[in-house]
């Protein structure tokens, strides 16, 4: 059984971990406990697809064996990896088409809570779609919704937006067959590949999850990122607070969690309105404060500075403060067990998107067209329910961060006021200072130390000059400790410390939410498109990790990496070990194909040393690897210091 201090490195979640126990209240993390993993369903090998089974099979042994249709481990394996990403595929399409929906309801005069705040990324956009403007800025925004529209119900042709990536990279995917023709189409066809006696080669299927992960990264979450900025405004550095220590105990505290930022960016505006900040005066409260929680929180604080109270594995311990008026949650990360727990406090959950609701918990929907009226009427309950508080503990954490980092905002940092540009970035790369750089992205996982893989992970990695970008729940995490902030670079190898000291940015970049790592994509080309290092995305020092992944979502997004070239690494468990066969497709196979391949090291010391590998070897590939190539501590070195 895991005491509480072996959960996590976090003080704020373990006190509230021993207050929810002291209350009786239960969490995720008296559920993870003694929770048995099944060896078939986490190695990928238990199919469900028809009821001649379920089937669990293995690859080895004895009692090695196929379906009782005959499908093999490594069919089976690559059929659940498939679908996973077909679901992640859809989770962040369908939160984009919801972006769409609403700019052309605003467009069309029926949403007038939203406008366009970033008219410059607009005309941008409209470039890269080939749309071209008379100078009529609403026709042109309506051209550019209808085409992004367009993109979801295409059946033929090819998505646009795998025209922005390096020439070279688009040949490689038009040579695979795997551009995608439109984002809903794969997604079926990966369900309907998936379904019972139909695509029963697993490197033919995976042809199809690369498609589908294309359909994500350079589909629905690069659509959702594009609209987003221009409807709320592109992320310039920004800073903030993080942990559960921004609560504020003479506040009527709101938390908004989950993943769509249309109606949470209506209730920070409506948070400011005076006769709601009367009525909370008259409650005894001193104001109204938001905070946030998962993706929707790096929403709001890359474009607001709202405040973040934590990733996901802190959804539960906010209300457990007993600080947390109300609780609005829309799509995706946003855990059932939360119902229970907001019974045990006097906070009133809300579930508000059409697409979700929770048994026994108050709905309140938000349509586009009334988001005022739901954000004042969400205020309202808050504000009544804060006299109705019990006992209040609100742990004292509350961290520095500095957020913000768009690809249009590293160009414009990096290149400073004279020369944006990747052009520093490249000549930084190129002269070692900066080693390579890691994408550290993805959930927490209540089955591993939450956080501290994170974080153990980016301290080795600066520490070895490695430049992190990261979003979603790493980044949460990353910032709790401490690391999203400039003097971070104290922690940074000598070279990318001077890169941070002369720039004023951290280490550790926060690129913003899950569907944001689309901007790591549109970054990673520009600095192909910069020169010098190489004229493809797989010839870059680049590789991504989530080492403490959980979520279908997180899938879908290393499946579109590795389409593009990126090796990536994932920690925890990988969901394909019980059929080697597929396994090591994924982990070799796939990179005569793409590139790019997947590597699973639970362990994040190694899981650094292996990035720092990858990023080594294409630096000699490159011809840049100098004499500015540092060793790092292998295990037995580590031992050796260990035993003096
Ligand atoms: O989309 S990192 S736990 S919150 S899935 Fe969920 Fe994972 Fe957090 Fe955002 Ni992303
Ligand atoms: Fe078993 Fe085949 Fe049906 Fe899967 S499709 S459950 S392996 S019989």
């Amino acid at each position: 059984m895991k005491r509480d201090h072996q959960l996590t490195d976090c003080q704020a979640s373990r006190q509230m971990i021993a207050k929810a126990s002291r209350d009786g209240t239960v969490t995720m993390f008296d559920r993870v406990r003694g929770r048995k993993v099944c060896s078939f369903g986490s190695g990928g090998t238990c199919c469900r697809v028809c009821f001649m089974g379920p089937c669990h099979v293995k690859e080895e042994g004895p009692g090695a064996d196929t379906g009782i249709c005959g499908a093999t481990p490594a069919t089976i394996a690559a059929r659940n990896f498939g679908r996973m990403i077909a679901a992640g595929t859809a989770a962040h399409s369908d939160h984009a088409r919801e972006i769409v929906l609403t700019f052309l309801k605003m467009l069309n005069g029926e949403a007038a809570s939203y406008t366009i705040r970033d008219p410059v990324k607009l005309r941008e956009l409209a470039e890269v779609l080939g749309i071209s403007s008379n100078g009529d800025a609403k026709e042109l925004a309506r051209r550019v919704a209808e085409s992004l529209l367009a993109e979801f119900g295409k059946q033929e042709g090819e998505l646009i937006f795998p025209s922005r990536a390096p020439a070279k990279r688009q040949e490689i995917w038009r040579r695979l067959g795997v551009v995608p023709r439109g984002i809903d189409r794969e997604v079926v066809e990966m369900l309907h590949r998936t379904s019972v006696g139909v695509d029963q080669d697993f490197e033919h299927l995976m042809l199809q999850g690369m498609r589908v992960a294309l359909a994500d990264g350079w589909g629905g979450s690069m659509i959702a990122t594009e609209l987003q900025d221009i409807l709320f405004g592109t992320p310039y550095p920004v800073l903030g607070k993080v942990n559960l220590g921004v609560l504020r105990e003479d506040h009527v505290n709101i938390v908004v969690h989950g993943h769509e930022p249309l109606l949470p960016m209506v209730v920070v505006d409506m948070a400011r309105d005076e006769e709601l900040l009367a009525r909370a005066r008259s409650v005894g409260a001193k104001g109204i404060n938001i905070a946030g929680i998962c993706c929707t929180a790096n929403e709001l604080l890359l474009r607001n500075g709202i405040p973040v109270a934590g990733s996901i594995l802190q959804q539960e311990l906010a209300i457990v403060t007993g600080a947390v008026d109300l609780m609005m949650v829309d799509v995706q990360c946003v855990m059932q067990g939360l119902a229970n727990v907001a019974a045990c406090y006097h906070t009133e959950l809300v579930t508000t998107s059409p697409r979700a609701r929770i048994q026994g918990v108050t709905h309140v929907e938000f349509h586009p067209e009334h988001a005022e009226k739901t954000a004042r009427e969400l205020i309202l309950r808050a504000v009544d329910n804060y006299p109705r508080r019990g006992v209040v503990e609100i742990p004292h954490e509350e961290i520095d961060v500095m957020a913000g980092f768009s690809h249009e905002s590293i160009r414009y940092m990096l290149g400073g006021r004279f020369r944006a540009g990747y052009g520093p970035l490249n000549e930084n790369i190129i002269n070692g200072r900066i080693r390579g750089i890691a994408a550290v992205v993805g959930c927490s996982n209540p089955r591993v130390r939450y956080g501290d893989l994170h974080t153990t992970l980016v301290r080795e990695l600066i520490a070895n000059n490695v430049l992190v970008l990261t979003s979603g729940c790493a980044a949460i995490n990353c910032a709790k400790e401490g690391l999203l902030v400039p003097e971070a670079s104290d922690l940074a190898g000598s070279g990318l410390r001077e890169v941070c000291e002369a720039v004023g940015m951290p280490p550790v970049l926060h690129c913003g939410s899950c569907v944001d790592n689309s901007r790591l994509l549109v970054a990673a080309t520009e600095i192909v498109r910069q020169g010098g290092l190489g004229d493809d995305l797989a010839d870059l020092p680049v590789v991504g990790c989530a080492p403490e992944w959980m979520s279908e979502k997180a899938l879908a997004i290393g499946q579109y990496f590795v389409t593009s070239g990126v090796p990536v690494g994932f920690g925890v468990v990988f969901p394909t070990l019980g059929s080697e066969e597929f396994s090591s497709f994924l982990f070799e196979g796939i990179s005569a194909l793409t590139g790019g391949k997947w590597f699973f090291e639970p362990d994040p010391r190694l899981m650094a040393r292996r990035v720092v590998e990858y990023i080594d070897a294409k630096r000699r590939a490159l011809g840049i690897e100098q004499a500015r190539e540092r060793v790092l501590f292998d295990m037995e070195m580590r031992r050796q210091i260990a035993t003096g």
